[in-house]
């Protein structure tokens, strides 16, 4: 009688046991779905920024983030500043992803990859669900073309830069150039290892079709033209102020 006393009552326990666990695990959870924001870090100069403030923020407010970077040099930037780093495998889809840009048109059409990060930072972007840009007043533009004379980087696996570089020529006009390191040893090698032609356009196109079209270049790997990705764009302007489009 005894055990089945405390059988019934240990039964009871354990299914009280149970529904706690299960309020834990509701309030834990709740918890992190509101609280937990994955971020993308983007590459160049005016993300450091961003990283720095996030870390702040982070260390002030106790903020639970964790981060995903777009390139070598974003993870470099979030361990130094002891962020969480994390990945697509663990975190495939991210809150948010904060990025710079080397020229924003009126349509918020970027052109980005000056810094040869384009492919990890197209794929980061097209997994969060804001995509944030952040640019000085350089950037700012009416048309592509009009601030940023460096063209349109593409990436490409480098046995095929000399057909992609005279398919894009011949198909759009303008010259894609092999981008060279700065010692001129060499091509620049992105963090994929794969090469980077600079398609200096000649004049304004549909992007859209453009960057499809690009794309379906046989040894094309990604194009630096992100159309209808960037939900909101921040300018530090020359006189103080942030504008925004
Ligand atoms: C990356 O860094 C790029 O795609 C873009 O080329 C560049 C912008 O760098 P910066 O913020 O230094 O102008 O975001």
């Amino acid at each position: 009688e005894k055990h089945v006393r405390s059988s019934s009552s240990s039964s009871r326990r354990y299914h009280g046991t149970l529904m706690a666990e299960e309020a834990k695990k509701l309030a834990a959870y709740a918890a992190v779905d509101n609280h937990i924001q994955v971020v993308g870090v983007g590459s160049g100069s005016t993300i450091v920024y961003a990283v720095d403030r996030l870390a702040e923020r982070v260390r002030q407010e106790k903020l639970n983030i964790v981060c995903v970077p777009t390139s070598f040099q974003a993870r470099q930037l979030i361990l130094q500043h002891g962020l969480t780093l994390s990945d697509l495998d663990r975190h495939p889809e991210l809150d948010v992803a904060i990025d710079g840009a080397d020229e924003v048109d009126a349509a918020l059409t970027l052109i980005k990859g000056g810094g040869g990060c384009l492919t990890q930072e197209k794929i980061v972007a097209g997994c969060a669900k804001h995509f944030i840009v952040i640019a000085d007043y350089r950037k700012d533009s009416k048309a592509l073309g009009q601030q940023w004379k460096k063209g349109v980087p593409v990436e490409v696996i480098p046995m095929a830069y000399v057909p992609v570089s005279r398919a894009i020529a011949r198909r759009f006009g303008g010259e894609a150039v092999l981008r060279m390191a700065v010692s001129k040893a060499g091509p620049v090698v992105t963090d994929n290892s794969n090469f980077i032609l600079d398609w200096k356009f000649e004049h304004a196109q549909n992007w859209k079709e453009v960057n499809t079209a690009i794309k379906m270049i046989p040894g094309v790997v990604e194009t630096g033209l992100f159309v209808g990705m960037a939900e909101r764009v921040y300018f530090g302007m020359e006189d103080g102020r942030v504008k925004t489009r």
